[in-house]
């Protein structure tokens, strides 16, 4: 009876756009997903890296990136958690500018546009987040605090001004950071970058290299993510060395980490910038072939400096040299440009037996290589040094150890006023400027009398000027600047007239500290409210892109420490936990791109299959940190396992519990899925699901408890579905109120039975067998059964029969 009326109403089809229109609208009318915060439970903050808006709109990129937090949150509420998942918009930049600049269109109404898209492509794939809390970086609510935030870094003397040559990309008109200028080319158009002198802001990100460094060590972010933080900052300890300059007073200091090498130190090599290169010109013998080379070093960008001069080439000083401080020998100089003037001193002593670089300067040039530990041929190979070995050719240190040495050396050389201990690190301070329009005014105020003066605080935030033209100036000045009625204010301290600063903030500004807005997005008072800072923070599970590991990562860690620094924020570190997804590659597997044709558009893979059924194949594609190739037949795979969710409904026995028959599975099932989530491995999780569904079909029946069980484990991944299927089975409550299925270890062991082994039909013997051994286990456990040895050893088998449980049966010859 119970069954009959069941089949009726269920041989109607799975309907994914129905259902899932439904559901969403549910959740935005009940309010869901809104977070408060309430002491009483424990919280959990996911964070996901908000996107910027770009008109391309969602790609399947973001939908990896974030369902992977997505399935953590909704598990997180099941298990009784308060959960935080805020998404946002990091709508600053150049793309929209770009675009605006083309069209004639302002960019506020661009972005606005853009938002309105990507809220809706979100939306449509059910995502679990706090739409109350959504942030826009160009809101000026917002930026109020971006703002605020660098001027008390100014206050704080992090925030400077400084004459340096800066990457301009002639095409996009704008300085670039270093890091937005590899290999020389512009990050944006791929144009050739050129260097202009500018007086740009900085912060000094540089002064928490160590704090960053050291932040580091108990955080739970994956190795590869720490390892290129660390070296992104690439903090080295050496020492600094003075070389005395042959008859002169002046000295040539060098940056080495090798202090234990000085006796192999057989030339000097100067950056072809160099400044004793000008004041030293009158000494240079060959003044014209050293001017040439440097004429030939500026046009070459750091990237192929350093990465692609595998071909050295150089030029001797000639009537230049300094004198080894401990060995006293003279010891000649070289320009190369392998040399950088930005790390170091922009000077090193050449040790060619012992570094690669120095080696095959020295070989090409024909430059004496002498080795400064125990070892085989140095004219032949560079010999690079382990700490153990043992040094030689160096006067009182021989005998010692490498690691030794570094020590003796230094301790010498700091004795004898010859040098010193030295840190350096590679990260150069932050270039903090645009000359762009679409961007966060700096809030500074240059006065003649009284120079540069911050823009009081109750005066934020400093808003953009709502003009037609803002079109980038040739110069390399902001088109602020063209802007007379905006730039020209009063001086807040003296009140004679005086002009802002015309640049904006990059776009790496908004970002630094967005993760803290969202626990407090609509304060008008502080950036946020202590009690929520206190309460939200800090995020418990970062997730996004490799591409954002070391700059993002790093300038919104610097920004947070800087935070905790001045008390506004009470923990140091922002994010517990960092994990990050691979990318997802076109059918071709090839990088999607709109130039190879091969991108995958969300929308009609919702349109054509549901939300879950993307949400299920993004999970599935593949190992969740590597990177993965789009397949559509895996995406009809998916839809089908859907499908067979679905029709479940069809086979359910009433019974309130677990069947003897699936005891086990279930209890395997949710422990597999519960920690295959915990460790981001959502495929297999799902591939545990699909497992369990052939069973419950090979079976013919699941009962009422395993089906509530079973779509609660699904939720995550496909809630839709799973929501729908709740009302219709009439469980209690809410599928979005369920509690997570708890399991029982004990349970999850395979069921144990003897069964018979028949050899050509005699039983010769038995096995005791977990009962849902394949037929290959079957078989290995027999090998070990004595008694059906000699009946099976040099025969051939020639057929088998295995019925999992109850008889393994051979016919051998
Ligand atoms: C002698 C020596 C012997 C060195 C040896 C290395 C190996 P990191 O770890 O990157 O800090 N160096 C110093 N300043 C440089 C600059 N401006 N441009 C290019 N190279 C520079 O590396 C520091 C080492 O890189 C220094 O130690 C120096 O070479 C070189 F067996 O000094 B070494
Ligand atoms: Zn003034």
């Amino acid at each position: 009876m119970f069954y009959s009326i069941f089949k009726e109403v269920f041989t109607m089809d799975y309907n994914p756009n129905q259902i899932e229109k439904k559901w969403q609208k549910h959740w935005e009318d009940h309010q869901t997903f809104k977070s408060e915060i309430d002491p009483s439970k424990p919280k959990f903050y996911n964070l996901i890296e908000f996107p910027y808006p770009s008109g391309a709109g969602l790609h399947v990129g973001h939908i990896r990136a974030y369902t992977s937090l997505e399935v953590l949150s909704r598990k997180r509420r099941l298990e009784g958690y308060n959960v935080l998942f805020p998404i946002g918009w990091d709508a600053f930049g150049l793309p929209t500018e770009n675009y605006a600049m083309q069209t004639g269109e302002h960019p506020r109404d661009v972005t606005d546009r853009n938002i309105e898209i990507f809220s809706e492509q979100l939306k449509a794939t059910g995502y679990s987040f706090d739409w109350n809390r959504t942030v826009d970086t160009t809101d000026p609510n917002y930026f109020k605090w971006t703002q605020w935030i660098f001027l008390q870094m100014y206050k704080h003397g992090l925030a400077y001004k400084d004459k340096t040559y800066v990457n301009f990309c002639n095409h996009c008109k704008v300085v670039l950071a270093n890091e937005e200028s590899q290999n020389g080319v512009c990050d944006r158009c791929d144009s050739e970058v050129v260097q202009m002198e500018k007086d740009v802001w900085f912060l000094k990100i540089r002064e928490y290299a160590d704090k960053l460094l050291d932040g580091l060590e108990d955080l739970d972010f994956l190795p590869r993510i720490k390892l290129e933080q660390e070296n992104w900052i690439g903090r080295s300890h050496g020492a600094q060395v003075d070389f005395p300059i042959k008859d002169s007073d002046d000295v040539l200091t060098v940056f080495t980490t090798r202090p234990d090498t000085i006796f192999g130190a057989t030339f000097m090599v100067m950056a072809p910038e160099h400044p004793y290169l000008k004041k030293y010109e009158s000494s240079i013998q060959n003044l014209d072939e050293v001017k040439a080379y440097q004429e030939l070093a500026t046009k070459k960008t750091e990237f192929e400096r350093v990465q692609l001069a595998k071909d050295k080439t150089g030029v001797e000083v000639k009537g230049l040299s300094v004198i080894n401080p401990i060995s006293k020998e003279e010891v000649p100089i070289w320009i190369s440009d392998y040399v950088m003037m930005g790390y170091g001193t922009g000077a090193i002593m050449a040790v060619p037996a012992h570094d690669s670089r120095d080696w095959e300067f020295a070989k090409k040039f024909d430059i004496p290589i002498v080795p400064t530990v125990e070892c085989e041929d140095v004219q032949n190979e560079c010999y690079l040094t382990a700490l153990d070995d043992i040094v030689t050719n160096s006067g009182p240190f021989n005998g010692l150890t490498v690691k030794e040495a570094k020590e003796a050396v230094t301790d010498y050389l700091e004795e004898h006023k010859l040098g010193i201990r030295k840190t350096n690190y590679k990260m150069k301070n932050w270039a903090f400027n645009r000359q762009r329009y679409w961007g966060e005014p700096i809030p500074i105020i240059h006065c003649e009398h009284c120079g540069m003066v911050p823009v009081p605080e109750e005066d934020l935030p400093v808003t953009l000027p709502d003009v037609k033209e803002y079109k980038p100036t040739d110069t390399g000045e902001s088109p602020l600047a063209n802007i007379e009625e905006w730039v020209n204010v009063t001086c807040p301290v003296c009140g004679e007239p005086a002009k802002r600063e015309t640049d904006t903030m990059p776009q790496w500004a908004g970002s630094s500290w967005y993760f803290l807005r969202y626990m407090d997005p609509h304060n008008n008072e502080k950036l946020a409210s202590k009690e929520a800072l206190d309460y939200w923070g800090p995020v418990d599970w970062y997730n996004g892109g490799m591409e954002h590991v070391s700059r993002h990562l790093i300038y919104s860690r610097f920004w947070h420490r800087f935070l905790y620094d001045i008390g506004v924020v009470s923990y140091p570190e922002p994010y517990k936990k960092r994990t990050a997804q691979g990318l997802i590659l076109g059918p071709d597997g090839e990088k999607m791109s709109k130039s190879r044709g091969n991108v995958i558009n969300p929308n009609e893979i919702i349109d054509n299959y549901g939300a879950d059924t993307l949400r299920t194949y993004i999970m599935f594609i593949g190992d969740y940190e590597r990177s993965a190739v789009w397949s559509d037949s895996s995406v009809k795979g998916c839809k089908r396992f859907l499908d067979r969710v679905w029709k479940l409904q069809d086979m359910l026995k009433p019974e309130d519990s677990y069947s003897e028959k699936h005891q086990s599975l279930m209890h395997k099932t949710i422990k597999k899925v519960s920690e295959d989530f915990e460790q981001v491995k959502f495929n297999t999780a799902i591939a545990a699901l699909m497992t369990a569904i052939n069973e419950f079909y090979d079976d013919k029946f699941i009962t009422k408890k395993e089906l509530q069980d079973f779509i609660t484990l699904l939720y995550p991944i496909a809630p839709h579905i799973c929501c729908e299927i709740w009302e219709l089975q009439n469980y209690d409550g809410q599928m979005d109120d369920a509690s997570w299925p708890s399991w029982d270890e004990s349970k999850t062991i395979d069921e144990i039975v003897e069964i018979p082994i028949q050899i050509n039909g005699k039983v010769r013997g038995k096995m005791t067998i977990s009962k849902d051994a394949s037929q290959e286990e079957a078989l290995s456990s027999m090998s070990g059964v004595d008694s059906v040895r000699g009946f099976v050893e040099g025969k051939q088998i020639v057929k088998q029969i295995y019925v999992p449980g109850k008889i393994l049966n051979l016919v051998v010859k």
